[in-house]
């Protein structure tokens, strides 16, 4: 694997976990491939990234404000923490999004780092041409995410065994995969993906 293939990782926070405020059923099992993923990409010179859903507490996201969750993934709570079982190798780089108290805010194209810049600036700084993508949930967030990074022009691998939905209809995780496939994203398993790029 070369060092332009990047891994992001979106939203591995504790309420989206079982357990959670938002929970995503088995949103922890995503964990273990996608440590596993981190580990390879990183040892091979590549870039891994995590969002993070990181609203505030007043945001029309939230159903008390006209929105359509439960309260999650409020900024600075154990919530909004990334789950303890993931491990983030050393240089990981951060980016929140759903910052705003008028946007759902669920791609992390639409994010920042810390020092304000953009997913989309940090991974043309880095040379990124392919991105592998996983985490949770697979209607919403990975979903939104993978169509915006094609729309950005890059390769987009969605890791299947690595994702969990939300399926407010039931379907909805498995139209996502649909429509991301149809945009040009590639579907595989971590260990093909990892064996493949
Ligand atoms: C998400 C619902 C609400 C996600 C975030 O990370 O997929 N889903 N906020
Ligand atoms: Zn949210």
């Amino acid at each position: 694997m070369a060092a332009e293939t990047a891994l992001l990782i979106v939203d591995v926070q504790n309420d989206f976990c079982p357990g959670g405020a938002l929970a995503v059923n088995e949103g922890d099992q995503v964990i273990p491939p996608l440590n596993e993923a981190a580990t390879a990409v990183a040892q091979r010179g590549g870039l891994v990234l995590a969002s993070r859903d990181w609203h505030p507490r007043q945001t029309k996201h939230f159903a008390e404000f006209g929105g359509k969750w439960p309260v999650h993934c409020v900024q600075g709570t154990e919530g909004a923490a990334f789950h303890p079982n993931l491990r983030l190798p050393e240089g990981t780089i951060i980016i929140s999004k759903g910052t705003g108290t008028e946007d759902d805010g669920y791609s992390a194209f639409e994010g920042h780092t810390d020092t304000g810049e953009t997913l989309d600036a940090v991974l043309r700084e880095h040379g990124v041409k392919r991105l592998l993508v996983g985490g949770l949930a697979t209607d919403y967030c990975v979903r939104a995410s993978a169509l915006d990074a094609l729309k950005h022009g890059y390769e987009v691998i969605v890791l299947t065994d690595a994702i969990r939905g939300v399926d407010l209809q039931s379907g909805d995780s498995e139209r996502a995969l649909q429509e991301m496939q149809a945009a040009g994203a590639r579907l595989m398993t971590t260990a093909e993906a990892l064996q493949t790029v």
